[in-house]
Parts: C-alpha cells; structure tokens; sequence
C-alpha cells in the first residue's frame, strides 16, 4: 500500500498514465476508456437485459459536448444575448434546459441516515448455513455481488462523520434469486419497541424545529426529553453513549440484523436467527475530543478512510455470523423475548457461528447514481429467510417501501441501476412517473391467453419464495405492549457491567456531557434517576460532573446480571493494517532512515504519511504528503518523530535546526499541539535520532506508549505492537470511582 499525496496534481480520468502530463482542455480527443468501475452498477438496460452499448455512450465522455438531445453545441459558456451588452434572450434553448435540469438536480435526503458513505463488493458463502437456510448465497464458495451503505442517522447529508451517533449498515445482496437486504446498524438494539413510535424518536432527535440546531447531535433537550421519558431507549443509549457511538472507521464496526429473523431450510424446517457482522479489523473508537476535533478539521473522515482503503487494495472485510435459537412458540431464549428489538443474546451464550466473508473491493464511480439512489428495504427477502413478529420489522416493512417514493420520485425506483435485480425481472408492474422500460406484451396481467399465458407462478420447489405459515396466537386486537417486554434496566445494566474500566470513563462522561448541554433540569433529573437504576457508581459520577444530588433509581439495579466479555473493545489484539503513520520529519532527518521507515511501513499494509515544515521533496524520492499546516493529530493512528524540531514559526524564526537540544519554547506549537493532541487520545508516540530530544522536552518521554529507539526500524516494532490494541488505555485519565 502506497500513501496518498493529496496535493498532487490530478490528471482527471487517465488512470495509470506514469508520469502527470498538463493538458488543456481545448481540444476534443478520443474518448476515454471508461475506468473499469465505470462498468459498475451491471451494464444492462432498464430492464435488466445485458446490453452492448459502448460505454463512452453510458458514461458521457463522447468527443463533443450535446445537449440532452444530442445535438452538438459550439459554445456553452455564453448565454444567447441581443447584442454582447443586452438582454438574454428566452430563446436560448441551451441555457434553458442547462439551467432548469440544474434547478432540479437535488432530491430529498433521507429522512434519516442522510449521511451516507457505500462500496461495492462481494459476499462468498461458507456453506456452514446451508443446513439453516435454503437461500443459495450461503452455499459453499457461492459468490454473490453486494453493495453496502453505512451512514449515521441523525445529521443532514452534509453533516460531519463523527456525530456521536448509531451508524447504519445497510447490505444489498444481489442474489440469482432476488435481491436481500440487510438493513441493519452498528448497535445491535433499538431506542424503541414498536415502529409506531419511529416519528416520536426521530422528531426528537434530530434538531429543534425552530431554529434547526444543533445539527448531528443527541446533546440537546428535546432528545434527553424523549430518552428520559422513555425506560425502553436506556439500552440504545448506553451503546451510542459508550466508544460505540464514536467509531475509528467503518472498517472497524460491528453490524447488527438487530431483530430475530427466520431462516428456512429446504426441508421446510425453521429456526430463529440474530445476524452479525464482525470485522476483520476489530472493533475500534476514537476519543470524544478526537471526534470533536475531526468534524472540523476533516468532516469527511470516514467516508474518505472507506474510500481510500479500497483504492490502496486494503480491502475491508468482514465475517457474515448467525445466532442460532430453536423456533419455539414462545420464541424466548433464556427469558429474553426475541421479538424485542432492546434486546440481545450475549455472545457467550449463543455463539455467533460464521456464515460468510464479504469483501468490500470497489468504490462507486458515481456518489448519486450509487450511494445516494441506493434505496433499501427489509421486504426485500429471498427464499429461505423470513421475518418475525417483531413489531419494530413488521412497521419497517410498511416504511422502506413508502418513504422511497417521495424520495426517488415514483414507484420505479427498482429501475434504477443500483437497485435492479441481478435475477432475471418479470413482474406485471407498469407505467408510473420515471418508467424506463419499454415493456413488450399486451397482456400485463394473470392468467391470461394473449401472451401464452407467461409469466407462469413457479412451483414451490424452482427457488420461488414461500411465506413460512407461522402460527397465529389466537387473541384479539389490541394496542398493547407485551409483558415480556418490560424489563428495561438488565440489559443496559449488562452492557455496563461489560466494559473495562476506562470505558465507563468514557460512557459516564459522554452523559455528562450530553446532559450537560441540556438546559431543563427536570429533563437531567429524570435521565439521572435511570443512570442510578443502571449502575448507582454510574449515576453518582455523572451527578458529580452536572453538579446535581444524587437521585434515587427508577428501580432497584439488578443484581443477578451476567457481564459479556464480547462487549468490551479492549484487551485483544488486532490487524494493523491500514493503519496512518505520520513521520515528523525536518532538515536534520537522516534520508536514509527514512527511507527505510516508509518502506517498513508501507511493508506493513500501514499508510505512512510523512509531515514536513514544507512541501516538495525530503529525501531523495520522499515527498512530504502533509506539512505542518495541513497536518492534524486526528488523521495518524500513531506518530514517528524524527526531527529535533524545527523552528518554521515564523516568529521563532528560521529553518534551521537549532544546535543542541531543545526546550518546550524551541518547538514549533503546531508540532506540540500534534503530539500533544496524539497523548491525549492515547495514540502510540515513537522517536529516533534527533527526534527523542522533543519527547524529552514535552515531557512525554517517560509515559506509557512513547517509545524512542536509534533506529527506525526498532520504534517500529514497537509501534506496530501498540497500534494492535489500537490504543494505549492506560494513558486514559481514570477517577478510580467506576472500577
Ligand atoms: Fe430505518 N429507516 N427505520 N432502521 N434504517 C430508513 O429508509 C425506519 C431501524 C436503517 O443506507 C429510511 O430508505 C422505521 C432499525 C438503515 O439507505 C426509513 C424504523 C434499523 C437505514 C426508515 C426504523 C434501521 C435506514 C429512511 C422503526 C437497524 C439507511 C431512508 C421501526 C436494524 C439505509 C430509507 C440506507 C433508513 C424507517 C428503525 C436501519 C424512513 C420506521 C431498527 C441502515 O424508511
């Protein structure tokens, strides 16, 4: 893996072309050859046929500029004028139609998850689930192509990517027989039990209505409000209140199915399943002042860490796993209904048995046509898995379907190429706004004789789908919460009692937080009071930190809660790959040394990223990819100085290395700001050569996880060795009360 040098200049479209070429756009060429991801989504028409068409004609990079009708234009910089000085004429029939398709080039974003960020991929079967589920893609070795879209669910699409927040992890399988999405989040439980109530969370989530802030965020009144008032969205909100909430990178997520689905085998037989996805990277988080600092600083960071990851051929995975439970008429393990979407089954006592491996292995080529037209849905579900009772799937199988046509505009959305099937399409839907099929037949409905009858019901055994004929509890209708579905406190209890030390640390001060930015007390009180029921150790700290007495719980904490060693994200070790180094580096640097540590790093799957007072070249052949303006903490897992300092402040003066070592004042503040910023997050800290001086005069030299060595091949050993536990926990500040 390479680093990438943003500053480089870009030759637009000529991929591989060795060394860059200044070209000016005034003359036509051949077109280009379309990227080979330009081929993406399947080259086929409307209807899902294969087609022949050149691919400069899907992809718009012909030799001369048309208009949407196709007629060649010499002049699209000037509008049509009576005279150079005078008015623009109506008869201007290519400014019109640029100009009014531009007028109405936005669509809504979603309702919620309209930040988003999507990849394509695949899916290859283990062939372990094929005894569970008749669906074909979980046979052996089968290979099925996939687009995922993560997102978080709050902001508007142009909010940042650190919002401490659930993160959406939507799947779209495109299977020979049909299309299955699993529409799932990074949290494997939900604020509420009952789809009914998805407005009332959402409205109070998302920014006050009269003046639309905060954008993003959960730390406001009217989201405390609904989470106070509601025990059952305890559980949710301990997970978006612990590091879960705030993650390193997509690549480093769990997904969740978060309710009980059915899988059907081809003997008929069921069982009831959760699924999960667990990355190959580790579950990892950054600092809430880290992720503070990452919505201004880099906005995008997520997005832009999926994005080139792939494009380095780091690619993401992740393993497709199964809890298993027997389909009984209860439906209950343990005492835990699975139809309650608050609620899950740790770990430890129903494994997680792996089905799969998906591969994120391509960018889209068109962030709208893709990741923003990519439209979801839990209805879509393919022979062999089934859904439950649960009342917050059964409404979100109402709601998918509705909300995207409004969104797409019509009933043809399925048309789109991000959405078409990779099976064959034979439906007797018709017409609508924005239908691009040109349906053959005269007889669009069944039985008929006109059109030889076709197309035919499928025989139940030619991979048609069969609604599993679930029993119906004989009862009346009602509007009624079961009883099974009260308990609200045990479980966020548990997940409490799973994190390690410095984790609560984190949790109980993001509530501080949090409800420190809500200005009714009754609201803080009341949350307070449910913070007790979860842990009284909990609840006393963050009163401490909001100043408040302490409350009585909401009801007694239970005492009999098993600990989920699963949950917690520290104490194991990880892959480092695709991990930011960033070299510090100056006029005093040793070329060699450096040369040998990029390409140590770069042999390592790590991205090393050198940092130098300037631009331009190091070392011979090294070009700095930040420099001290452009570079900032948040973006470097771990940082590798190699330079005693250099004064470039234009106020401390000079180029020059000083001679000697330097004190604190020497160094220039961006270089103490970006270490200090890294031993705060807890971010592995090396130096070599001259750069051990500056670990000395930041005082940081001596402290857990700052190594110095003489060579850039002995602190990187040991750099590689911290950034497997991601990060160094111990430097994490503790108040001793939540041991
Ligand atoms: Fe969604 N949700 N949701 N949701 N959801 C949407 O559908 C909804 C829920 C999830 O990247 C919307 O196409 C209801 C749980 C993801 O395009 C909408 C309820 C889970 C995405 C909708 C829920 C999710 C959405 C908005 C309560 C995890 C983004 C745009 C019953 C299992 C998909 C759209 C993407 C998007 C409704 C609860 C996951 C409005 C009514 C639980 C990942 O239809």
């Amino acid at each position: 893996m390479s680093a990438r040098d943003n500053n480089a200049p870009q030759i637009p479209g000529v991929p591989g072309t060795g060394e860059p070429t200044i070209e000016e756009p005034t003359a036509p060429r051949q077109p280009l050859p379309p990227k080979p991801d330009q081929g993406a989504p399947e080259r086929v028409t409307p209807t899902g046929a294969p087609t022949d068409a050149p691919m400069s004609a899907m992809a718009q990079q012909g030799e001369y500029l048309t208009t949407a009708h196709g007629v060649r234009l010499t002049n699209s910089d000037q509008s049509l004028k009576a005279g150079a000085r005078g008015p623009v004429l109506l008869q201007d029939h290519h400014f019109r139609e640029k100009i009014s398709h531009f007028d109405h080039e936005r669509i809504p974003e979603r309702v919620v998850h309209a930040r988003g960020a999507g990849a394509h991929g695949t899916f290859r079967g283990y062939g372990s689930a094929t005894k569970l589920s008749r669906a074909g893609l979980f046979a052996k070795d089968k290979e099925t192509s996939v687009f995922v879209r993560f997102s978080t669910v709050l902001g508007s699409r142009g909010s940042g990517d650190l919002a401490r927040d659930t993160r959406g992890f939507a799947t779209k399988f495109y299977t020979d027989e049909g299309t299955w999405d699993l529409v799932g989040n990074n949290m494997p439980v939900f604020f509420i039990q009952d789809a009914i109530k998805f407005p009332d969370v959402i409205h109070a989530g998302k920014p006050h209505p009269d003046r639309e802030i905060p954008q993003a965020q959960s730390a406001h009144d009217t989201f405390w409000d609904f989470v106070s008032l509601h025990t059952e969205a305890q559980h949710h909100t301990i997970w978006n209140m612990s590091d879960r909430g705030i993650p390193r990178s997509f690549r480093m997520m769990e997904g969740f199915g978060v309710h009980t689905f059915r899988l059907v085998a081809e003997d008929g037989s069921t069982v009831l399943v959760k699924f999960h996805w667990k990355p190959r990277l580790g579950v990892h988080s950054v600092a809430w002042e880290e992720a503070q600092l990452i919505n201004g600083a880099d906005p995008d960071f997520h997005r832009r860490d999926l994005a080139d990851a792939i494009e380095a051929g780091a690619y993401p995975q992740w393993e497709l796993g199964v809890q298993v439970f027997e389909d009984t008429e209860d439906q209950m393990f343990q005492g835990i209904d699975l139809l309650d979407p608050t609620k899950i089954v740790p770990e430890e006592l129903v494994p997680v048995e792996p089905v799969g491996l998906m591969t994120l292995d391509r960018n889209p080529s068109n962030y709208f046509a893709e990741t923003e037209q990519v439209a979801f849905n839990p209805n879509n579900l393919v022979p062999g898995i089934d859904v439950t009772n649960d009342p917050l799937l059964q409404g979100r199988l109402f709601s998918y379907l509705d909300t995207q046509i409004t969104r797409l505009g019509g009933p043809n959305w399925n048309q789109l190429p991000i959405n078409r099937p990779h099976a064959a399409v034979n439906d007797m839907l018709r017409d609508g706004f924005h239908q691009s099929a040109v349906h053959s037949g005269v007889a669009p409905y069944r039985p008929n004789s006109l059109d030889g009858g076709n197309p035919a019901e499928t025989p139940e055994d030619e991979h048609a789908f069969i609604d599993y004929p679930a029993p119906v509890p004989a009862s009346v209708k009602e509007r009624v919460r079961p009883q099974s579905f009260e308990d609200h406190f045990s479980q966020p209890r548990l997940f409490w009692l799973s994190l390690s030390e410095v984790e609560r640390e984190h949790t109980a001060q993001a509530y501080a937080f949090e409800l420190g930015k809500c200005w009714d007390e009754n609201i803080r009180t009341r949350q307070l009071r449910h913070l007790f029921a979860i842990d009284p150790a909990l609840g006393k700290t963050v009163a401490q930190a909001l100043g408040l007495p302490e409350q009585e719980p909401t009801e007694a904490p239970a005492q009999d809660v098993q600990a989920s060693p699963a949950l917690t994200q520290v104490g194991e070790t990880w892959p480092v790959e695709g991990r930011q180094v960033g070299i510090l580096v100056g006029p005093d640097t040793d070329a060699d040394q450096l040369a040998t540590l990029v390409s140590e790093i770069d042999g390592a799957d790590m991205v090393p990223l050198v940092i130098a007072p300037q631009g331009g070249e190091v070392a011979p052949g090294i070009v700095a990819h930040r420099t001290l303006l452009t570079a900032r903490s948040i973006e470097f897992d771990a940082v590798v100085v190699a330079t005693a300092g250099t004064p470039v402040n234009p106020v401390a003066g000079g180029l020059d290395a000083k001679a000697g070592a330097p004190s604190p004042g020497d160094i220039d503040p961006r270089v103490s700001l970006l270490l200090n910023e890294m031993w705060r997050h807890a971010k592995a800290i090396a130096a070599f050569g001259p750069g051990t001086d500056v670990l000395d005069a930041l005082q940081i030299a001596q402290t857990p996880g700052v190594v110095s060595a003489d060579s850039a091949k002995d602190v990187l050993s040991t750099v590689v060795e911290l950034l497997g536990s991601h990060r160094v926990w111990e430097r994490f500040p503790t108040t001793g009360m939540l041991a």
